[in-house]
């Protein structure tokens, strides 16, 4: 046992004579060995460019504004999209009574060039939230302020996009505006995926209406009928992109305020789990404050989703994330919203069906 000691003492003193040759060989401008203590001291440094995936901090993002807002980060999968290891928790209240106008935003330093791009990030909105006619805004600033607004009215997963436009965006976010909640409710809704990607060219929509009408039908529901007709039309002036759009004729009056042209799919219902609908309008003078309601029907019953676009004079692009499976119906609602009647043209063009 003794000459057993003594074996391990003398092991122990060469393996410690060893070691302390190699440190003192350790010339004095290499690199200090890495130590639990430095890494644990040093914050890890959000990310600066895009995307965001927030899998293991809030990558610098903020909140401020009404409504007590407070940031965290979530690690519960439940509300991660794509079961991802995170995703921002944004808590808040809002009050009849109330002003709440709350952000969510991000500087980005380096500025980005969003000339050709759109922005994007997922929302999830718990039931509760989305029947208090709320709505939000997806904002960036150059400081230029541009923004999209867009109802939250869908439970789950809602994916919102801007596509701005601008060079030397600063800043990127969403501000929640529930100026006009029908009741009070606190709660959370959680942020995830947020991207900047190439916006494809004009020309690989899967409608182009350059030589038909693509097979789209008029609507004959009762209250539904503005619309008299549809044509190609070959005028290059309302043309987006190729040979031809296609004409809308409507005669919009508070007696029959909307106009619904659409695809039949009822023979081969569409699975659009995911996918975003987008479509170019030129809107005459007259149609401005109009409303046009991106539709999807599901299922036998023909249940009606759809998505807002304000039309304003000129160009207009609107999307929406349909997100729905047995798509029996895709279509176009014209709405005259509450302004003035309308009788003219207003012209569709480049209706896409993407991710
Ligand atoms: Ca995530
Ligand atoms: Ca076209």
């Amino acid at each position: 046992m003794k000459k057993g000691i003594a074996i391990v003492i003398a092991v122990f003193f060469v393996c410690y004579a060893v070691l302390a040759v190699s440190c003192a060989k350790k010339s004095p401008t290499e690199a200090a060995d890495p130590t639990a203590t430095a890494t644990a001291t040093t914050a890890i440094p959000p990310s600066t460019v895009p995307p965001f995936n927030f899998e293991t901090s809030i990558d610098g993002f903020t909140t401020d504004g009404a409504g007590s807002p407070a940031i965290s980060l979530n690690t519960n999968i439940t509300y991660t999209y794509n079961a991802s290891a995170g995703s921002i928790r944004l808590d808040f209240g809002i009050t009849t009574a109330g002003n709440e106008q709350l952000y969510l935003r991000k500087t980005l330093a380096p500025a980005i060039d969003m000339t050709n791009k759109r922005y994007a990030l997922m929302v999830y909105i718990p039931a509760d939230l989305a029947n208090k006619g709320i709505g939000a805004n997806i904002f960036i600033n150059t400081p230029s302020w541009v923004s999209k607004w867009v109802n939250i009215d869908t439970a789950g997963w809602v994916k919102i996009e801007l596509e701005p436009g601008l060079a030397n965006v600063t800043e990127i976010g969403i501000q929640f505006d529930a100026l006009n909640t029908n009741a009070d409710w606190t709660g959370a809704v959680f942020v995830d995926y947020v991207t900047v990607s190439d916006v494809p060219p004009l020309g690989t929509a899967d409608y182009g209406f350059n030589t038909t009408t693509e097979g789209m039908l008029i609507g004959t529901t009762t209250g539904e009928t503005a619309v008299n007709e549809i044509v190609l039309n070959a005028d290059a002036g309302f043309i987006k992109h190729g040979a031809g759009s296609m004409s809308v004729s409507v005669t919009a009056t508070s007696a029959n305020p909307k106009g619904y042209i659409y695809w039949d799919f009822a023979s081969s219902p569409q699975n659009l789990t995911n996918k975003t609908v987008e479509v170019h309008f030129y809107v005459p003078a007259g149609m401005n404050g109009y409303g046009a309601h991106l539709v999807a029907k599901t299922g036998a019953a023909l249940d009606w989703h759809s998505g807002w676009v304000n039309l304003t004079t000129g160009w207009v692009k609107g999307s929406w994330f349909v997100n729905l499976a047995d798509v029996q119906q895709l279509g176009i609602m014209f709405d005259r919203n509450g302004t003035a009647d309308f009788d003219g043209i207003i012209y569709v063009d480049e209706y896409d069906i993407r991710d």
